[in-house]
C-alpha cells in the first residue's frame, strides 16, 4: 500500500490500558499514518501516561511521532485507583528498561500539537478520541476554521440505548465516563457539525476482556505485541469480579472501527448530551436536535477478536 492511500490519524487518549493498546493497534494498521498523540490526564496521571506513550513509541521505533499533554481538569474526576494504573504498566518487565528521559522534553501541549497538525494537514485528518473530548473542543473553540481539516471524529463515548457505566455519588448511572468527565465540552462537541462516529457502550458491551480471549492471546505471546497486550489486560483483571466494573475492550473496539468498519452495525441519529444534573453526560436520542451522529450499535464479535489476535501477532520491526 502506498503512503497516499493511508488515512492520517491524530489520537487523543487518556492513559488507561486499552488506550495504549489502541495506540499500538494504530501503529500496526496498514491503512493508518499516526501523525500525533495527545494525552488527556483523565483516566491517568499525565506524567505516567506520557512515559508509557514514549516507551511504546520508542519500542516501535516511532519517536518521530510528536506527543502532547493536555493541561486540563475534568469537572468529574476519575477515581484515583484507575488513574494510577499506568504506573504499573511502566514497571512491567517489557517496558521498565526503556529509557524515555531524553524524549520527555520533546512533549508539547496537546492544544499546540493538535492545532499545528490540523493547520499543516493537506488531506483530511481522522481524529480518534479514546478519552474525553476536551482537548479537541478547546482547539476548535480557539480556531473553529480547523473543523474543515477534520475528515472524521471517532469517539469511544456514550451509552445511547443502554445503561451507562458511571457509578458515583449523586449520579443516576445513565452516562458513560468519557462523556461524564467533562459533560460541558461533550455537549459543545456536538455543535461543530463534525462528521462524528460514536462507539458507545451499546457496541462495547458485546466485547468484554474475557479469560478465553486472554488465553488465546497468551498462546501467541512469543510475539511482542501479544505478550504486551496480555500483560496490560492482566493489570485490569481486579476490576472483573465486581459486576459493574468489568473491563471491556472499549477503546480497542473504537480503534478497530478505522480498519474493519464492515464488522460493525451503525445507525445515524440526532442526539443531545446533558451537561449538568444527576444525568450529566447522558447521551440520548433527540429527533430534531440537528446534532447528527453515527453510532455503532453492534459488532460481529468473532470478526473483531480474530482481527485483534492477528494484529497483535507481531513484533516491532526495528
Ligand atoms: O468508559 C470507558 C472508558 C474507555 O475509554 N474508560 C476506560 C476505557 O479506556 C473509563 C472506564 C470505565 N470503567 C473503567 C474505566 C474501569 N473499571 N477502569 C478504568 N477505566
Ligand atoms: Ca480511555
Amino acid at each position: 500500500m502506498t503512503t497516499s492511500a493511508k488515512i492520517s490519524v491524530l489520537l487523543d487518549h487518556d492513559g488507561s490500558a486499552d488506550d495504549f493498546l489502541s495506540m499500538v493497534l494504530l501503529l500496526l494498521m496498514d491503512n493508518v499514518d499516526l501523525i500525533g498523540v495527545s494525552i488527556t490526564p483523565a483516566d491517568c496521571y499525565g506524567e505516567n501516561a506520557v512515559e508509557t506513550t514514549l516507551k511504546l513509541l520508542s519500542k516501535a521505533g516511532r519517536l518521530d511521532i510528536p506527543v502532547g499533554l493536555g493541561n486540563l481538569h475534568g469537572i468529574n474526576a476519575f477515581p484515583s485507583e484507575w488513574r494510577a494504573r499506568p504506573k504499573i504498566l511502566n514497571a512491567l518487565p517489557l517496558l521498565i528498561n526503556i529509557d524515555t528521559t531524553a524524549s520527555v522534553s520533546t512533549v508539547v501541549s496537546s492544544q499546540v500539537l493538535l492545532t499545528q497538525k490540523l493547520k499543516e494537514a493537506e488531506a483530511p485528518v481522522s481524529i480518534l478520541l479514546t478519552g474525553p473530548c476536551t482537548n479537541l473542543v478547546q482547539v476548535l473553540a480557539q480556531d473553529p476554521s480547523l473543523a474543515q481539516k477534520i475528515g472524521s471524529v471517532v469517539w469511544m463515548a456514550g451509552a445511547i440505548d443502554v445503561v451507562g457505566n458511571v457509578r458515583t455519588f449523586n449520579h443516576d448511572g445513565t452516562a458513560e465516563w468519557n462523556v461524564f468527565w467533562d459533560p460541558i465540552s461533550s455537549a459543545k462537541l456536538l455543535q461543530y457539525s463534525l462528521p462524528l462516529t460514536f462507539i458507545p457502550l451499546d457496541a462495547t458491551n458485546a466485547v468484554p476482556v474475557t479469560f478465553d480471549f486472554l488465553k488465546r492471546l497468551a498462546l501467541q505471546s512469543n510475539h511482542f505485541y501479544s505478550d504486551l497486550a496480555g500483560q496490560f489486560w492482566a493489570t485490569t483483571i481486579d476490576t472483573i469480579p465486581s459486576y459493574d466494573y468489568t473491563y471491556f475492550m472499549w477503546d480497542v473496539l473504537a480503534t478497530s472501527y478505522l480498519a474493519i468498519p464492515e464488522a460493525f452495525t451503525t445507525e445515524t441519529i440526532e442526539i443531545d448530551i446533558l451537561s449538568s444534573g444527576p444525568g450529566a453526560g447522558r447521551t440520548y436520542r433527540k429527533p430534531g436536535s440537528g446534532q447528527w451522529v453515527t453510532i455503532a450499535t453492534g459488532v460481529t464479535k468473532d470478526h473483531f477478536y480474530t482481527y485483534l489476535l492477528d494484529k497483535f501477532n507481531q513484533n516491532p520491526t526495528t
